[in-house]
């Protein structure tokens, strides 16, 4: 087989892939990943996990294939092309063997040293999505100890340090209780999502081991299907344009908060996504 003809030159475009279903309707997981990382210059590749007609936040009677069996013969097809990852994305995975299936790509991959970013998407509200179960939870806190950057909401965040919801009872100090333990199973750098440490705000904290980042902007009351999804996106395109994780955060919030403005102002089913589309044009701005 013929290998594939990869650049080194300094500033070549860098190359993530995305591993999320594809909910075809209702703007989450791929269908979010794919314009957003590409707008802000990535070059991405896609893993899909499951095909279903829509994500299953408020919707009944989704249909759902599976495509785990892909998985290994797909990264066994591009290990053998000589493939390389700068960034590994993963998101809504399906089962837990999918994970275990994402352990085999990961391996295949080692040699390209590729960065993994998990957001560990499991449930909202403190609850698990629907399809989701108790071997998902456990299976996710073991495979995102190998993150370089995890990125729970508070509900994710609970299942995986095995504490209770705090639902909106908390603050700073248990934030950062929090953050700390997320640490301890592994990653290098957690972003707690959903965070809301003053009255109508809400946002996000970082934590490298050593300095706590936060940003926060206006809370607008509403169920913002995907909003965990076009958060993530946008911090990865900020990060991979190298700007501190202080500044990624303020990337992240602002657009995540601009994109549900947007989509309130719109008054459309709020299932159907975010209106993130009419502010791709932010990612693509450098500097
Ligand atoms: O946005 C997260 C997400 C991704 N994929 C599927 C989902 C959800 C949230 O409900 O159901 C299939």
């Amino acid at each position: 087989m013929e290998r594939l003809r990869l650049s080194d030159a300094p500033g070549r475009q860098k190359r993530v892939l995305a591993v999320h279903d594809i909910s075809c309707l209702g703007r989450c997981s791929l269908t979010v990943a794919l314009p957003m990382l590409s707008a802000a210059g990535l070059e991405t590749t896609i893993l899909p996990t499951a095909v279903l007609s829509t994500h299953t936040g408020g919707f009944e009677g989704y249909t759902y294939r599976d495509l785990v069996e892909d998985m290994n013969p797909v990264a066994d097809h591009w290990h053998a092309l000589g493939l390389r990852f700068d960034a590994v994305f993963t998101g809504w995975l399906g089962t837990h063997r999918h994970i275990r299936r994402m352990n085999h790509l990961l391996e295949a991959f080692a040699g390209s040293a590729p960065a993994l970013v998990v957001d560990p998407v499991m449930g909202d509200n403190g609850r698990l999505y629907a399809t989701l179960d108790q071997a998902y939870v456990d299976a996710m806190r073991e495979y995102c100890a190998g993150a370089e950057l995890l990125l729970p909401n508070l509900t994710e965040a609970a299942l995986l340090t095995r504490m209770p919801y705090p639902g909106e009872g908390y603050d700073r100090a248990y934030i950062l209780d929090m953050l700390r333990r997320l640490r301890a199973l592994g990653p290098r750098e957690v972003v707690l999502t959903g965070v809301s440490l003053a009255e109508g705000r809400i946002g996000a904290a970082a934590w490298d081991g050593e300095k706590l980042a936060c940003r926060d902007a206006e809370f607008v009351p509403g169920q913002w299907h995907g909003a965990g999804d076009v958060f993530a996106c946008a911090l990865l395109g900020a990060r991979f344009s190298g700007k501190p994780m202080e500044e990624c955060l303020a990337v992240a919030v602002d657009f995540t908060h601009r994109c549900i403005v947007r989509t309130r102002d719109a008054g459309t089913d709020e299932r159907l996504g975010l209106q993130f589309e009419p502010e791709l044009w932010r990612l693509a701005a450098k500097g």
